[in-house]
């Protein structure tokens, strides 16, 4: 649905590989040489099929298990006790359809155009999750209010976070982790991610959480916040006081690790995310251009002018749209999603923290703006 602009695979952004896996997302320019190097694997083990007599299946699911061996020392090595591994181990088969849903995410060439965020605004930040997260933050407001105060969260993005996740719950996943991470690890194209991803999990069994929970997004985000398992360990939080972080079935729990994934991200206290400006006809952008190629997720970063402070964009001419100015050293960036004339954007430093959570402009936005909705 979007275009091209996305970082993908981004640590903590289980929910917008979830959403991508379904079409509704968007791939990065590495994504074409990827998918050719896999469909290349795949014919070269076609072949070998052909040549040798063996099922390609039959050789998979051997390498599979002898793979799962390797890694049973290495999980060992980190602390990984004896029950667990013996519990999940020997239950695990490759799971083809996981690489093959991997395989299938909808790519686009690195330098075709921007799809404008107007349609993507209005199919995601629409009346139904405005109105579901209305009743969702009046209902958890005494709570909230305390996770704002602890953190400088505002309440409003932790519920559009939840919004736009799992549209507050109502679906989180069914692939059982521990088979997808494992087979995606096997399968190799990202091993280093996907292992440590599957030993983080299992790390989760040794500190109770049950198999029966470790469902999610075929690629192993799960949970209402859709955490990885590594995201989880460094960052849930027990929000209800019961002393353990569920993110599946407390939503208490959700809230406080979405707040606590924020702080640790770097979301500053009393600055609002952005909000949307008009630019005078006439603007000059290439004043204001950003020459900084950035290493992580180029594509949504090349969208970004250069910052300027408040008091500077004000001095060229932008005007906000309704919201007030926060304070003029704050600094921004402008961005124009529906180009030359349409509504644009200044945005701060806690965008970025937006973008650290999934690396998507249209989702960064969404998520704002169906925060201001909510609070509105
Ligand atoms: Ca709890």
């Amino acid at each position: 649905m979007a275009g091209a602009e996305s970082g993908w695979l981004c640590l903590g952004c289980g929910g917008a590989r979830f959403r991508r896996a379904h079409g509704y997302g968007t791939q990065s320019p590495m994504w074409g040489t990827i998918t050719r190097r896999v469909m290349r694997l795949g014919f070269i083990s076609t072949l070998a099929m052909l040549v040798g007599g063996v099922p390609a299946q039959a050789q998979d699911d051997a390498g599979f298990q002898s793979y799962l061996q390797q890694v049973r020392g290495t999980a060992t090595a980190q602390g990984v006790s004896r029950a667990t591994l013996d519990a999940v181990l020997p239950t695990l088969t490759l799971n083809a359809r996981v690489i093959e849903l991997d395989r299938r995410q909808p790519g686009g060439p690195a330098n075709s155009g921007f799809s404008p965020f107007a349609p993507y605004k209005a199919a995601h930040v629409d009346a139904a999750r405005i109105g579901r997260g209305r009743t969702k933050y009046l209902a958890q407001r005494p709570r909230l209010s305390r996770i704002e105060r602890e953190t400088g969260v505002p309440e409003s993005i932790m519920v559009a976070i939840w919004g736009h996740e799992t549209n507050y719950g109502s679906y989180t996943g069914n692939f059982d982790l521990l088979r997808s991470l494992a087979s995606l690890a096997y399968e190799g194209r990202r091993r280093p991610l996907f292992e440590g991803e599957f030993i983080a999990a299992l790390k989760m069994m040794d500190r109770g959480v049950t198999r029966d929970q470790l469902k999610g997004s075929w690629a192993g985000a799960t949970g209402n916040p859709q955490f990885l398992p590594s995201i989880y360990l460094r960052l849930a939080r027990d929000g209800d006081g019961d002393g353990r972080a569920d993110i599946w079935n407390s939503e208490a729990d959700t809230l406080a690790s979405i707040g606590n994934y924020f702080v640790n991200a770097g979301w500053r206290a009393g600055q609002p995310w952005g909000f949307a400006v008009t630019v005078p006809a006439g603007f000059d952008r290439s004043m204001v251009r950003n020459r900084l190629v950035s290493p992580r997720c180029p594509r949504v970063f090349e969208r970004h002018s250069g910052w300027r402070t408040i008091g500077e964009w004000r001095a060229m001419g932008i005007v906000p749209q309704g919201a007030a100015w926060p304070n003029d050293q704050v600094l921004a960036t402008l961005m124009e999603p529906d180009g030359q004339g349409a509504t644009a954007y200044l945005l701060t430093g806690n965008y970025r923290v937006i973008l650290d959570y999934n690396c998507s402009n249209f989702y960064a936005l969404s998520v704002g703006l169906l925060a201001d909705a909510i609070a509105g």
